[in-house]
């Protein structure tokens, strides 16, 4: 379990009112979590406390320079022990639930928030990952480090109290999430599946599954690819099927 996460940033402050509160926040004040934000700038030697240059062969934009970035591993390293470096930046590999709890499995990480145009590339010879948390280009790595540590504080044993356990969270069996309700039973005549008022835990649980199922079929077929089905899965996912076949025969909205 990580049990410190350390951030790299040019805007340390931004973290702890993030931080501090709800989920992350519990894990903090628990013990659970430790969480270090550290100023990129503290660890340049020029006196403008540079963090960054003009890329060689010209173009737009500027690159985070590297010698700051190596420093600040250095240091962290030398004062908290040998930890799982980690770039943030679109270019890496996916951030997927699978990945969140490969890395909470490390005893210490260390977040390389990024910035410009990117990091000069010589970074990733000191980095032992490069991780992006979406197809799409933000203004700083900031955003992305607080997510990866909020998915990562979920994880921890005795953080998540009767919220929903993490086994049925998304992804967490390659799945989507079932659909949630809670009152009113009935608004504007959308009523609650009926199952769910029944009490019957075991058909909720069967119904809870088939929708994980078909949802995750309809929306996600990548992710629906990698399922290893179950009997039952089939099953439900059959009876859904013909469910939705009498419906369309006997003209009911599917
Ligand atoms: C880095 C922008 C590299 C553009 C950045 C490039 C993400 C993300 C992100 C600030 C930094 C941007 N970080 N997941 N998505 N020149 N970071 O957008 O390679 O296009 O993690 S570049």
């Amino acid at each position: 379990m990580a049990q410190s996460i350390d951030i790299i940033s040019i805007f340390p402050e931004i973290f702890d009112p993030v931080l501090r509160v709800s989920i992350t926040g519990r894990a903090i004040s628990k013990g659970s979590l430790v969480v270090r934000c550290h100023n990129l700038r503290d660890h340049t030697i020029d006196k403008h406390r540079s963090t960054d240059d003009t890329p060689y062969g010209g173009g737009s934009g500027m690159v985070m320079l590297l010698e700051p970035m190596v420093r600040a591993f250095q240091a962290i390293e030398s004062m908290h022990g040998k930890a799982r470096k980690i770039v943030l930046a679109p270019t890496g590999k996916p951030l997927t639930q699978k990945l969140v709890r490969e890395l909470a499995n490390e005893e210490r990480l260390i977040l390389m928030c990024g910035r410009y145009e990117g990091m000069d590339e010589r970074i990733y010879h000191y980095a032992d990952d490069e991780v992006s948390i979406g197809d799409f280009v933000l203004t700083g790595g900031e955003l992305p480090a607080l997510t990866l540590v909020d998915a990562l504080s979920r994880l921890i044993p005795g953080v998540l109290h009767n919220e929903h356990s993490s086994e049925d969270e998304s992804f967490e069996c390659g799945l989507l999430e079932y659909p949630q309700y809670s009152r009113p039973a009935e608004v504007a005549g959308l009523a609650v599946p009926p199952v769910l008022l029944s009490g019957n835990h075991e058909q909720i649980r069967r119904w809870r599954r088939q929708l994980s199922l078909v949802r995750t079929r309809q929306r996600r077929p990548d992710l629906f690819a990698t399922v290893l089905l179950s009997d039952e899965d089939r099953r439900l996912l059959a009876a859904w099927d013909d469910q939705q076949r009498d419906n369309r025969t006997a003209g009911l909205s599917t």
